[in-house]
């Protein structure tokens, strides 16, 4: 490490701290990765050799997807058999191309000789699919993936300028969602708005974190009211402040998702919206409390071991408890996905389609999930009365859903003509801020009690 060159290094050290001392422990010893500073005398080596052959030099920079959340949930020992995990498997898929390196923490850095644009992405695509082979830690299996930025030497190339253009790259491929490559050059290069906004994701990112720690993070409830009058279920909406500051949901759910916090904000709302139906239940309510659930949560292996918990810790009867997933999440259903939604149905779990009749593929996806309610956008519902081509639309989805034995919900139903409109065309229940708005617990019970029902 004598003879690490610290100035260049530190220019590509997102943290602005010294370069970060290699912990053997997580490397594989037999990986034969070379360290940090080791790896830019290589990249130097290679970029020198590839001028003097007029061949091109790939440099593929890899950040591990959601190796917080690893750390998090299994402590640095996991987070350490994760990173010699994947070590192996880049070893594997990238064996006699060229050298790796590992950068330290969740990052690797492999550069590959005489390869173009189209080697390179062969051999990203070939990482992608080793690396995301299920590995356990601790008796769960998880999916891991990687980011990867892909940059080509160009003439006069200097090594800093390459491997940054790779690691610009990699944030990029990050930033769409991770396991998946982007070749430098065609990143969406944030402009100055697009920097604004990475700032305001950052402070949100930020905000959540201290929210989750310091408890200020609510879950808000909105009724959803059958004709007779009786409250068919109360659906939990998060909230959250940071330091007094209300940020709105859809502000911070997309945040969330994208970092991946929301596994952690998911399990946080099904532990207090179990506990919410326990308490509903021992004032005499069988009101089912329906909880949101993004795509995210439910490709995390966590899942239904989160939900087991909640509803063990909570003792209230699965069929107290709703998921409520939103339409592009119904749109997207992976494997994952779809035996994750089987098992919470065959504990005995409701599933609600969110938001249905806004989205594409809808309908097909309607066979594929077990679902046992199917709530209308409110954009049917904001234009009735008048509009009848909505209203014909509410008609037949809400004979659509009962055909496949759904409990049908119209949301967003703000005025009492609203109201009529929905219940005329048969819908079962409906939620809006003609019932109520949504309201923290302790005035859910008293707007409960202040109702003639139980
Ligand atoms: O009140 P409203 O603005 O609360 O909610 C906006 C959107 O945020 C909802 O449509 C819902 O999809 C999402 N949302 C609210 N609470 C949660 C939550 O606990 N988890 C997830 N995944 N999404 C939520
Ligand atoms: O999860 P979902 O997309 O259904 O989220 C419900 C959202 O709809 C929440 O943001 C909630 O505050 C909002 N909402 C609930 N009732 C009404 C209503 O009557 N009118 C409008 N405009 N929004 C509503
Ligand atoms: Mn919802």
């Amino acid at each position: 490490m004598t003879d690490c060159p610290k100035p260049p290094w530190k220019a590509i050290d997102r943290s602005g701290c010294a370069p970060i001392e290699i912990r053997t422990a997580a490397v594989d010893p037999g990986s034969g990765f070379l360290k940090r500073c080791d790896g830019l005398n290589a990249a130097t080596r290679l970029l020198a050799e590839a001028s003097r052959l007029s061949t091109p030099l790939a440099a593929l920079w890899l950040d591990v997807d959601r190796f917080r959340q690893v750390n998090d949930s299994f402590g640095h020992a996991g987070g350490d058999r994760l990173i010699a995990c994947i070590a192996g498997r880049i070893r594997q898929a990238v064996s006699g191309l060229g050298e790796c390196l590992h950068m330290g923490s969740d990052e690797f850095v492999i550069l590959i000789p005489d390869a173009g644009g189209s080697s390179a992405e062969q051999a990203a695509r070939k990482l992608l699919l080793e690396i995301e082979q299920p590995m356990a830690i601790d008796d769960i299996m998880i999916r891991p993936s990687v980011s990867i930025g892909i940059a080509i030497s160009l003439a006069d190339d200097d090594p800093i300028g390459l491997l940054e253009r790779a690691d610009r790259a990699m944030i990029d491929a990050k930033r769409q969602g991770g396991n998946r490559f982007v070749i430098s050059g065609y990143e969406a290069l944030p402009g100055r708005i697009g920097v604004a906004l990475a700032r305001e994701e950052l402070a949100i990112e930020s905000a959540l974190y201290s929210a989750l720690e310091n408890g200020e993070l609510r879950l808000n409830y909105q009724p959803i009211v059958r004709p007779d009058g009786r409250v068919e279920a109360v659906e939990a909406l998060m909230r959250c402040a940071a330091q007094g500051v209300q940020i709105p949901p859809d502000k911070f759910i997309p945040v969330a998702e994208k970092t991946g916090l929301i596994v952690r904000l998911g399990e946080w709302s099904l532990l207090q919206g179990t506990r919410c139906a326990a308490r509903l239940r021992e004032q005499g309510y069988t009101t089912k409390v329906a909880i949101n659930v993004s795509r995210v949560q439910l490709l995390s292996p966590g899942f239904l071991p989160a939900l087991h918990g909640a509803l063990i810790c909570a003792n209230v009867p699965p069929e107290l408890i709703e998921l409520e997933l939103t339409e592009s999440l119904v749109m997207d259903l992976s494997p994952t996905v779809q035996a994750n939604l089987r098992s919470a149905r065959q504990a005995g779990v409701g599933l609600a389609i969110d938001d249905f009749g806004t989205g594409y593929s809808s309908l097909a996806s309607l066979k594929d999930i077990p679902a046992t309610k199917l709530k209308f956008d409110r954009a049917f519902i904001s234009v009735l009365p008048a509009d009848r081509q909505a209203l014909a639309i509410v008609k037949a989805m809400t004979q659509l859903g009962r055909e496949l034995g759904m409990i049908v919900v119209a949301e967003g139903v703000e005025t009492h003509e609203q109201l009529i409109a929905c219940e005329v065309a048969g819908t079962d229940a409906t939620q809006g801020f003609f019932h109520a708005r949504p309201m923290s617990e302790d005035d859910l019970i008293l707007w409960m009690k202040g109702r003639s029902f139980k």
